[in-house]
C-alpha cells in the first residue's frame, strides 16, 4: 500500500484516479480547490482530503504541511491543469494564455519542487498527467499545447536530473477523453463542450485514463514508464478523429475543438 497524493481530485481523471487507487487499497489524499465535492469524494471512497488552490503559494504551503504531517508521501499524481480557450494565435487573449501557465506548469512546478526532498529521501514516483497537446499543435490550440508543452518539459528534464536516484518520472498523455468539465472550462458552454464529442462514439472516459496511471505505479521499482499516449480508437491524432452521424455514416475527420 502507497500514500499517494492525487491533484485536480474533484471531478474528471483526478476523481477517477483518486476512485482507482482507492479500490487498490492505497492511502489517497485527493487536492483541489472545491471541498464540497472532495467531502462527497471522501465519503464514498474513504480518502482523505485537503483543499487548496495550487495557484496560490500559501495553500499549497499547507497542503503540503498537511500532506507531510501524515507521514512520508510515495507518489505525487500532477493531474490539476486544464484548457481555456481555442482561438487561433491572432486572437488568443493574453489572459487565457497566463492562465493556463499558472495552472499547468507553475502549480505543478511548484508543489513537486515542495514534494520532491521527501520523494528523494525515501524512494517515490511522480506522475505528470500532460495531454497529447504536450506533443502535437492545432489550430486553436497555441495557448494550450505550448502550456502542456512547458509542463512536458519538467519531466523530460527531472529524468536526466535525478537519473540514478530511487525516484520514478512518468509522464501520461491522455488524447479526447470526454469528462464533465475539460471541454465545459475551455468553451465556456455546453453546447459547444457537446460538439467536441459529436459523433465520436467511444472517446476515453477518465476511468481509462486513471487506470492507465494506476498501472504505471504498480509496475516493479525499477520500472519507469516514462511515457503513455493514449488515445480512443477513432482518434489518431489532435486532429483527424473518426465521426458518424445520426444515422451512422462515418463524417470527414475533423477538428477537436
Ligand atoms: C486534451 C487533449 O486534444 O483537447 O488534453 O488538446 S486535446
Amino acid at each position: 500500500m502507497a500514500r499517494i497524493l492525487v491533484t485536480g481530485a474533484s471531478s474528471g481523471i483526478g476523481e477517477a484516479t483518486v476512485r482507482k487507487l482507492r479500490q487498490e487499497g492505497h492511502d489517497v489524499i485527493a487536492t483541489a480547490r472545491r471541498q464540497a465535492r472532495l467531502e462527497k469524494l471522501a465519503q464514498q471512497t474513504g480518502c482523505q482530503v485537503i483543499a487548496a488552490d495550487l495557484t496560490k503559494d500559501e495553500e499549497l504551503s499547507k497542503l503540503v504541511r498537511g500532506v507531510l504531517n501524515g507521514g512520508p508521501l510515495d507518489a505525487l499524481v500532477n493531474n490539476a491543469g486544464g484548457a481555456r480557450g481555442s482561438d487561433a494565435v491572432a486572437d488568443g487573449k493574453p489572459e487565457d494564455w497566463r492562465t493556463m501557465y499558472e495552472i499547468n506548469v507553475m502549480s505543478t512546478l511548484r508543489l513537486t519542487q515542495a514534494l520532491l526532498p521527501g520523494l528523494r529521501e525515501h524512494g517515490g514516483d511522480v506522475v505528470f498527467v500532460t495531454s497529447t497537446a504536450a506533443h502535437e499543435t492545432y489550430m486553436g490550440g497555441a495557448g494550450y499545447t505550448a502550456a502542456k508543452h512547458a509542463e512536458a518539459m519538467i519531466p523530460e528534464t527531472m529524468r536526466l536530473e535525478l537519473v540514478g536516484e530511487p525516484v520514478r518520472i512518468i509522464e501520461v498523455c491522455p488524447g479526447m477523453v470526454k469528462t464533465e468539465e475539460f471541454s465545459l472550462n475551455r468553451l465556456g458552454s455546453t453546447d459547444k463542450a457537446m460538439d467536441v464529442y459529436a459523433g465520436v462514439d467511444e472517446p476515453l472516459l477518465a476511468e481509462d485514463i486513471a487506470d492507465v496511471i494506476a498501472w504505471t505505479l504498480s509496475r516493479p521499482k525499477h520500472v519507469n514508464i516514462d511515457r503513455v499516449v493514449v488515445r480512443p480508437v477513432v482518434q489518431a491524432n489532435s486532429w483527424t478523429v473518426a465521426r458518424t452521424d445520426t444515422h451512422g455514416r462515418q463524417l470527414p475527420t475533423s477538428e477537436l475543438a
